[in-house]
Formats: C-alpha cells, sequence, structure tokens
C-alpha cells in the first residue's frame, strides 16, 4: 500500500452540466507538489467511485479539495467531512475562489485545517504526464492561453493583471497532449483571451490583438482542433473577426450583461457601451462562428426601466442575427466585489441578501436561476434544447417553449413553471445518457 502525501479532490461543480472540463484547479497544484517531491493523487467525483475516494483517503496524510463558490462548495464540504470521519487524523484543506474569497469562515468548519488563498498555484508548470494523462483523456479538453483581466466589472472576481502565456509553451504542449490524446474540440476558458496589455518588469507592454488571434490560430490550425471561448466586445473588428474565422473557432461568449448604457457604464463599469456590443454583433452576422451573447438580471439598483432595455436589446440582437443565443442569469451576490456589498446592504430596494455562514449554506444556494433564467433559455438556446429534445420528444418541451415565448413578447418574465421544467430537462438528460 503506498502512501499518499497529498489526495487533491475535485468536487462536482454542477448537478446537471453534461460539459465537464479538465479539473485543471487540481491538475496544477498536483504539478506543484510533485516538483517538490510529493507523492500526489487524483480524485475527480464526477468520474471515481466513492469507493476509491475512501481507499485514497486512509492511503493519505493530507485531503486538499478545491472549490469554487455555489454547488461545488457544498460537495467540498461532503469529501472534507467524509475524509475526516474515516481518517481523524488527516489534514483537510481547502483551495480555489470559496477559500480565497471567505478565509475566515471557511476556516472556522470542523472539517477543515487549513486553506490555500493565493490565486495561483503551479500554473507555469506543465501538469500533463502519464499520471494524470487519464485526467485529460476522459473530460471536455479546456486550456488557458493567459491569465487574469485587467477590468474592474463591479461584480467579477477575476479582475487581475492580465498574463499571456509564451505562445512556443501554448504550442508545444497543446501539441504533445494533441499527439497522446487526438482531442477535436478546445474550451479556452481564459478570461480575457484577446487583452494585450501586460507588465514586464515595471513597465506596460502591448502586444497586437488580432496577432495573438492569428498566433493561436495557427496552432489550432495545425492541430485541426476547433474551439470556443470568451471575448470582450470592444475587441472586435472586422480584422479581429477575421483572425477568429480563420483560427478555427466555431463559438464564442460575450458578457454583454446589461442593455442600459448607463447600468453598464456606471454601475457595472463594464469598460464598454450598449453601442460598442451592437457593433461586434454587426461584425459576427455572418461570419461562421456562433456567438452567445450573454446578460444578468435583478443586479442591485438596476431599475425595471433599465431591466426592459436589456430584453429590448436582446430582440435588437436576434432581429440582427436569428442565429445569435442568448441568456440571461440573475445576479448571484457571491463576496469579494463591490456589487456583492451593495447586495449585502440591500441598496435601492435590493432584497437584502443574508449570506450563509458555511460551506453547505453556500452549497444550497439556487442564486442563478429566476424564471427570466427559463424564459431566455427556452426562447433563445434552442441549440440546447433540440439536441435534448431529439425527434419526438421535442413534444414534450415544445409547450413551454410556446409558454416561454408568449411571456417574453408580452414582458411577464416574474413567473414561469422553472421547477416543472427544470425537472423535465434532467429526467430527459437521463434518459438520453441510457440511450447513448
Ligand atoms: C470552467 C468553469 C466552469 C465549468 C466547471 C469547471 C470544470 N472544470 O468543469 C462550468 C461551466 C460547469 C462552470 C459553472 C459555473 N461557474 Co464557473 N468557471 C469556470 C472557469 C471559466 C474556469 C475554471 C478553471 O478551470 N480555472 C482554472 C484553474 C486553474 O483556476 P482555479 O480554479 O482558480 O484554480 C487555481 C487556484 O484557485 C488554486 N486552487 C484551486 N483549487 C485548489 C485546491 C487546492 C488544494 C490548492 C492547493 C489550490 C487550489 O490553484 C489553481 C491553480 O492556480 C472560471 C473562470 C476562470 N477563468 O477561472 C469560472 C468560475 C470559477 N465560475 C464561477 C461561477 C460563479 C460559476 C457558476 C456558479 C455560474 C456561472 N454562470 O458561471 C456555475 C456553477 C453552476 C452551479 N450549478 O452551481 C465563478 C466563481 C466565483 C466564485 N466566487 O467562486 C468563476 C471564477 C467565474 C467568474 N466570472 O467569476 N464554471
Ligand atoms: S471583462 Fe469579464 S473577466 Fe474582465 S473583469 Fe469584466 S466580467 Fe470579469
Amino acid at each position: 500500500m503506498k502512501l499518499i502525501d497529498i489526495l487533491l479532490a475535485y468536487p462536482k461543480p454542477t448537478q446537471d452540466s453534461p460539459t465537464k472540463y479538465l479539473p485543471l484547479s487540481i491538475l496544477f497544484p498536483g504539478a506543484m507538489f510533485e516538483k517538490q517531491g510529493l507523492r500526489v493523487e487524483y480524485f475527480d467525483e464526477r468520474f471515481d467511485s466513492d469507493e476509491m475516494l475512501m481507499d485514497l483517503i486512509k492511503r493519505s496524510k493530507e485531503i486538499g479539495v478545491s472549490a469554487f463558490t455555489g454547488y461545488q462548495t457544498g460537495r467540498a464540504a461532503r469529501i472534507l467531512k467524509l475524509a475526516k470521519k474515516i481518517k481523524p487524523g488527516i489534514t483537510a484543506g481547502l483551495g480555489g475562489h470559496h477559500a480565497r474569497i471567505l478565509p475566515e469562515q471557511v476556516l472556522a468548519e470542523p472539517f477543515v485545517d487549513k486553506i490555500w488563498t493565493e490565486r495561483v498555484y503551479g500554473e507555469d508548470l506543465f501538469p500533463y504526464n502519464e499520471h494524470t494523462k487519464i485526467h485529460f483523456q476522459r473530460t471536455d479538453m479546456q486550456y488557458f492561453t493567459s491569465r487574469g483581466c485587467p477590468f474592474g466589472c463591479s461584480f467579477c472576481t477575476l479582475s487581475s493583471p492580465w498574463e499571456p502565456k509564451d505562445i512556443n509553451d501554448v504550442d508545444r504542449e497543446l501539441k504533445i497532449i494533441h499527439k497522446d490524446i487526438g482531442f477535436k474540440e478546445m474550451s479556452f476558458s481564459d478570461p480575457n483571451i484577446a487583452c494585450g496589455v501586460y507588465r514586464v518588469g515595471g513597465k506596460m507592454v502591448a502586444i497586437d490583438r488580432v496577432e495573438r488571434i492569428n498566433q493561436i490560430g495557427e496552432i489550432m490550425r495545425d492541430i485541426k482542433v476547433k474551439w470556443d471561448g470568451n471575448i470582450r466586445a470592444n475587441y472586435i473588428t472586422p480584422e479581429m473577426v477575421e483572425a477568429l474565422a480563420k483560427s478555427n473557432c466555431y463559438s464564442l461568449e460575450i458578457g454583454c450583461e446589461s442593455g442600459n448604457d448607463f447600468f453598464l457604464r456606471n454601475i457595472i463599469r463594464k469598460g464598454e457601451g450598449v453601442a460598442t456590443i451592437k457593433n461586434a454583433a454587426k461584425l459576427f452576422r455572418g461570419s461562421g462562428i456562433s456567438v452567445m451573447y450573454s446578460f444578468m438580471a435583478h443586479m442591485p439598483r438596476e431599475t425595471k426601466a433599465q431591466l426592459n432595455d436589456t430584453l429590448d436589446m436582446i430582440d435588437w440582437l436576434i432581429e440582427n442575427d436569428p442565429n445569435a443565443r442568448v441568456s440571461i442569469f440573475n445576479y448571484a451576490p457571491y463576496p469579494g466585489t463591490p456589487m456583492y456589498q451593495d447586495a449585502v446592504n440591500g441598496v435601492d430596494g435590493y432584497p437584502k441578501f443574508v449570506p450563509p455562514t458555511t460551506m453547505e449554506g453556500w452549497g444550497n444556494l439556487k442564486l442563478m436561476i429566476s424564471p427570466l433564467y427559463w424564459i431566455t433559455g427556452l426562447c433563445f438556446r434552442q441549440d440546447n434544447s433540440r439536441k435534448n429534445f431529439p425527434g419526438e420528444d421535442w413534444q414534450l418541451i415544445e409547450p413551454y417553449i410556446m409558454l416561454a415565448q408568449k411571456k417574453w413578447r408580452e414582458r411577464d418574465i416574474d413567473d414561469f413553471p422553472s421547477e416543472e421544467v427544470e425537472k423535465l430537462i434532467v429526467k430527459q438528460l437521463e434518459k438520453n445518457k441510457n440511450n447513448n
């Protein structure tokens, strides 16, 4: 029986997401510990069994669990409790966004001995090797060509300096993994893939962002892999759209957040306005890249009229490009941002947000979903509905789609049989899984 210095665990990040990205949150720290000469093992709750977890715990001196705020935090609590139950002497730690943002609350949990609160562990290392290969083989490929984003959007936890990865490293690493695994699609999860401005020593340096996309594109064409990612609207020029289309990019998400200029500029502090987003949408029309326009609703200080501007903007986007995909998430107050303080203080009539005091409490919150989320999703994410309800099964979801369309037209957005639809989708996903 080989002893393990540190067991790194990745809890399920969502209850039902069909996308299962590479668990880089534990693979980078793992590479760092391996470099220090420690014996490391990895557990991914999305794939591995509880029997395996218990066996690994029994052999481990320490366990480090990863979590971002939300469902994953609750799952992390479960794993840490289990570890303490079957091996009381184990050192139990939590890393990731949640531990960084709420260190004192996490440390107060009886089943947490330590926290890992830095933003970055081992991201300068290449976490792919014979030992970690299985994690790359069984997940959806995810990679970062840069980290951080220098903007200061008032709801976002990712604000930090932008740091591009050396393009030669991107080329080498992707080609090594691709040669072994042969993945066909890639998700670049960079918060700001085309930022182009960063600090070298004491000086700010700017690189040509279209050229950076061209360089990434050259690699993706070499390995014949198509990719999706996120991009800011203010980087979209005719040259950028051309570079993206040439680069094997097939899908992008633009964080629009709001259709009201005042709100976007002064409350969200997005650093761009409605005209910029509309301009980007016009340039993307007919480019062959499918764009998902992502919005938020029910934020502190947002008036009904401002939310209506968001709905009108979405109608404009769909008219401009009937293939556009759109989502509206409810604003979720996660700590560590100015908008969170507004939610806790209940400014301008926002229902005061009472933060949970435990990891399980955060895990049980359902913050992002609202009637408007479902109405928008059923109206403007029919790519998903078509995939989930093929053939005759379409009849199951069709009445809800028609209801959503009616409600959207009438701006009747405060009420929807959300739980019914949610249950139907969960059942349908289960059925599809069993059929495959
Ligand atoms: C991919 C992703 C997802 C995937 C899941 C991840 C996966 N592997 O499958 C999906 C799409 C399912 C997802 C869902 C959600 N996500 Co998400 N997601 C991301 C994203 C884009 C990348 C995560 C990632 O892989 N990062 C790369 C790793 C290397 O970074 P990291 O996790 O921070 O880990 C480093 C350190 O934190 C630390 N670390 C982490 N864990 C541990 C553990 C130990 C022991 C140690 C030592 C160190 C350590 O070391 C790592 C290396 O440096 C991030 C944004 C981003 N760019 O990071 C958002 C992000 C994590 N998501 C976020 C959120 C809010 C969500 C959602 C709740 C909502 C949403 N709309 O996005 C949902 C969950 C829904 C639900 N039902 O609860 C927030 C979390 C904020 C917070 N306060 O925690 C982020 C930061 C985005 C944001 N804009 O704020 N997400
Ligand atoms: S531009 Fe996007 S990643 Fe950057 S701070 Fe704003 S919301 Fe966060």
